[in-house]
């Protein structure tokens, strides 16, 4: 006969806890933090069009931090948020930008919301259409599920903006590695222009 003993019995999941964490719209700050990391320029080279001129900036300039993101990703939670504090500058014509990808689960999307500075959010979808949403504070962008997408700074100052996504979205970088996006944010006469990526596979 089975004795049944409640000591058997699986261990809960702690339960999680609400929590009021402080964003700083200026800096990107995020209070309490669960981690961050920082992209510095010289492991970006293979994402812009113009190595040459890539070369020629890392020599001037050295190999300064591009981008550094900053998360709130509590253990067990199905949601995560946190932010992206992306430095200005340009590469040749294009301005600096993120890697870029899709996400590794096809049915989750992402919202960006801009809190200071200004850029352009570039996605593709898988199936040959190209958008852009403009970034700038006040606006919420929704980032569709299975579109790549990547921001730019197109300002002179840095761009700050939260993300909010699901905590197994993932990301796939392998497709924007390889064949970047279709869309390239260019400084053209002195201000920002969206042209066609003349390395993007037809
Ligand atoms: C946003 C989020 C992050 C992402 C970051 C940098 O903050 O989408 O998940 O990591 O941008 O973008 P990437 O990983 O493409 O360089
Ligand atoms: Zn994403």
């Amino acid at each position: 006969m089975d004795v049944i003993r409640s000591n058997q019995q699986p261990a809960e999941e702690p339960m999680l806890l609400p929590e009021g964490v402080k964003i700083d719209g200026d800096t990107g700050e995020v209070t309490p933090a669960t981690g961050r990391y920082v992209k510095h320029l010289s492991s970006l080279r293979d994402l812009y069009e113009d190595t040459a001129a890539f070369d020629a900036h890392l020599a001037a300039h050295g190999d300064a931090v591009a981008y550094e993101v900053v998360e709130y990703r509590p253990e067990g939670s199905d949601i995560c948020f946190g932010t992206t504090i992306m430095m200005p500058g340009k590469i040749g014509r294009e301005y600096f930008l993120t890697r870029g990808h899709f996400h590794a689960k096809t049915d989750r999307g992402e919202v960006y919301y801009t809190q200071s500075g200004e850029g352009v959010l570039l996605l593709h979808s898988r199936t040959g259409e190209s958008r852009s949403v403009s970034m700038r504070p006040g606006v919420a962008a929704f980032i569709p599920p299975d579109w790549a997408h990547r921001s730019v700074n197109t300002g002179s100052e840095k761009l700050v903006f939260v993300w909010m996504c699901t905590i197994d979205a993932g990301h796939d970088y392998g497709e924007v590695a390889t064949r970047g996006m279709r869309q390239l944010a260019v400084e053209q006469n002195g201000s920002a222009a969206l042209v066609a990526n003349p390395k993007y596979p037809s």
